[in-house]
């Protein structure tokens, strides 16, 4: 059974490393990129964000993908949401959905579903990483400190107030992959849900990575014909961008957040939004994947 498990993932392994040389990049660009890496304090080497779309529907290639970062030795920092799967799952118990900005409206009701869709979702990764003979540590409390963000108008909704590193920090010494649900806890211990692009912000803040990459279903942000836009400059091109058109209310948070982001980040830092199975490209290549977004 273990040496059949063995092969599929040597093969799946090979296969992604043969799709990483054969798509553009010369050894000699990878093993730059993996010298870099590789010289970086373990905390400093990328936070990837994943949304629940990419847990519903790329669990393979996001598995295969992260598991081949610890194959070359790197020990990538995981935030995940559940968007979608709250979604379906507050439906299937007759709770209609209500957001305001973005953020959803979160009765205690509503918050018991929350938390178990969370963590089953956590468990789900972490149980295909270990499937995959990768190492990988759920995190489901114990880093994001929240308080109330509105009670009022949101309910049972965190903003982060502090950020423990500490369950981060074993797992990246015993060279696990840390994942990490966005749930936080009042200094009271009330658990709060958390949107995963602000805690990942929050996360990415404390960190100070080199990398940061967002892991969505669409692999990057999409100009007017549904493509993906390469890369973006924010100091010359945010107003004009933010004018266009095309950009929806979800892209302007988006990229309002990003800005925010590399704002409080070294410049020598970057933002990428791409697919898993393209995350090793983006890692390992001049070109990258999906599109970049610099200052
Ligand atoms: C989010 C948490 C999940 C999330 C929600 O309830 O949908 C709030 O809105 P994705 O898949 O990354 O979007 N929380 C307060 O952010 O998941």
């Amino acid at each position: 059974m273990n040496d059949i498990r063995e092969d599929s993932r040597d093969i799946q392994t090979r296969q992604t490393i043969v799709r990483l040389l054969s798509s553009m990049a010369s050894a000699k660009e990878i093993s730059q990129y993996l010298k870099r890496f590789s010289q970086l304090d373990a905390k400093r080497f990328a936070v990837v964000k994943v949304g629940g779309a990419v847990l519903r529907d790329d669990l393979d290639a996001l598995t295969s993908s992260l598991a081949f970062l610890q194959d070359v030795g790197l020990t990538p920092i995981v935030i995940h949401g559940a968007g979608p799967q709250l979604d379906g799952e507050l439906a299937a118990a007759g709770i209609e959905k209500h957001t305001v900005d973005g953020l959803r409206v979160t009765s205690p009701e509503a918050l018991a579903i929350v938390r178990r869709v969370f963590h089953a979702q956590n468990l789900k990764l972490v149980e295909a990483l270990q499937a995959f003979d990768a190492r990988a540590t759920s995190i489901v409390s114990g880093v994001f400190e929240a308080e109330y963000l509105d009670r009022d108008t949101y309910g049972m909704v965190g903003q982060v107030k502090r950020v423990d590193l500490a369950p981060i920090e074993a797992s990246l010494k015993a060279g696990s992959i840390p994942v990490i649900a966005s749930l936080g806890e009042t200094a009271g211990g009330q658990i709060l849900n958390v949107n995963a692009d602000f805690a990942a912000n929050e996360l990415v803040q404390m960190l100070q990575p080199y990398k940061i990459v967002f892991l969505t279903g669409t692999g990057g942000l999409l100009n007017e014909r549904g493509k993906v836009i390469d890369s973006i400059n924010l100091t010359t091109e945010y107003e004009h961008l933010l004018a266009q058109p095309w950009v929806n209310g979800g892209m302007k948070v988006k990229i309002e957040q990003i800005k925010d982001l590399l704002d409080s980040l070294p410049l020598t830092s970057s933002v990428s939004i791409t697919k898993p199975s393209e995350l090793a490209k983006e890692l390992f290549t001049h070109k990258g994947s999906g599109t970049l977004v610099r200052r």
